[in-house]
């Protein structure tokens, strides 16, 4: 079992030299940085990707969230809960049903579940599967977000460096569209500790063009992807693996801009996996047997008639002769009635 490790943030706060940024500001900002336009997908959506309707934004502010299906939501806490877009359309979160995420020692991690409205007509998108194993170092991913993207290189010098060197570091937009990205994982085991929030996270670096590391469409998360999904292929089969929700800076590089060395934070889904499931999966896909059959979910329980079914106890359809005694008893029981009527309307 993975035990929590106290917070050293090795690759964001040593020494000061560091500013920890949640990706989030009252702003219509989108979209991921890129190191330079050779690294940005053509293609506007991921080759053979299923969930890219399953990430979406707030409606408002625009940050991103991720929709797991069945109705539910998840994006940090520090985004909140809020109307969300799904497939061009907005829907009404239920606002009893929010459930911040929690760390093994009851503190609350930097992530949080909503619901939508139950009697909203919901689209019809997957449940997204969640990875059971956390990220692995060098792990390629698959970054989605709504944050805000490369607008202009900027020259800036460090004035504490003695050699004066000029440095670069790339702009962000006002605004964007949805993009996706890749990258490479770095760490498995960092505690990102924000205000109130202690978050298991995993963490990627924007990476220069000549880095042996660099991924083929290498991207650094910008304010406006917090709560942007981290997906990973691992057997064919692509899992959602985190939910990004900070960067970190040098201390001096410019405001509003990225530059290389910059990484990345995303909660761990696999650290969190059990509570999303708890919360937010119907039980004909929670990885239990709540019926006590001995067959857990769609398709190994019989009474799951698919995975989005909300329990293992159905009905079972009738047999022809149970249906026959019902039919029979039903129409007694309007016979008594109306001879009962008629006995009334007699006296
Ligand atoms: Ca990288
Ligand atoms: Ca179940
Ligand atoms: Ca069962």
């Amino acid at each position: 079992m993975r035990r929590a490790r106290l917070a050293r943030l090795r690759d964001a706060l040593a020494a000061g030299l560091f500013l920890l940024i949640p990706l989030f500001a009252s702003t219509d900002g989108r979209a991921l940085i890129f190191p330079s336009p050779e690294f940005e997908p053509t293609s506007p959506v991921p080759p053979d990707f299923p969930y890219w309707e399953n990430v979406t934004q707030r409606r408002y502010e625009g940050p991103s969230v991720i929709y797991l299906g069945n109705g539910w939501a998840l994006t940090a806490r520090h985004v909140g809960m809020g109307e969300i877009f799904l497939e061009g359309r907005v829907y009404v979160p239920d606002i009893r049903s929010h459930h911040t995420l929690l760390n093994l020692n009851g503190t609350a991690a930097d992530a949080m579940l909503f619901r939508l409205r139950a009697d909203a007509d919901l689209p019809d998108l997957p449940l997204l599967p969640l990875a059971r194993d956390p990220l692995q170092p060098d792990e390629e991913v698959l970054v989605i977000g709504f944050g805000r993207g490369r607008e202009k290189v900027i020259e800036w010098i460090d004035p504490n460096d003695p050699h004066q060197r000029h440095e670069f570091a790339f702009a962000w937009s006002r605004s964007g569209r949805k993009r996706w990205g890749t990258n490479r994982i770095v760490s498995n085991h960092q505690i990102l500790v924000q205000k109130n929030w202690r978050t298991h996270a995993v963490t990627f670096r924007f990476d220069p063009p000549n880095s042996p590391s660099v991924t083929p469409h290498e991207a650094q998360a910008a304010v406006g992807d917090s709560g942007g999904a981290v997906f990973v292929q691992r057997e064919g089969e692509w899992l959602l693996a985190g939910m990004m929700t900070s960067v970190s800076a040098r201390y001096l590089t410019p405001k509003e801009s990225s530059a290389y060395g910059d990484t990345t934070y995303a909660a761990d889904i696999s650290f969190y996996r059990s509570e999303i499931i708890r919360w937010a999966r119907p039980d004909c896909a929670n990885e239990e047997d709540d019926d006590g059959d001995g067959k857990v979910d769609f398709p190994l329980d019989p009474d799951c008639r698919a995975a989005t079914d909300p329990s293992e106890r159905h009905v079972r359809l009738l047999t022809e002769s149970q249906a026959w005694l019902i039919g029979v008893s039903g129409f007694g029981a309007i016979l008594i009635s109306i001879l009962w009527l008629k006995r009334r309307e007699a006296s």
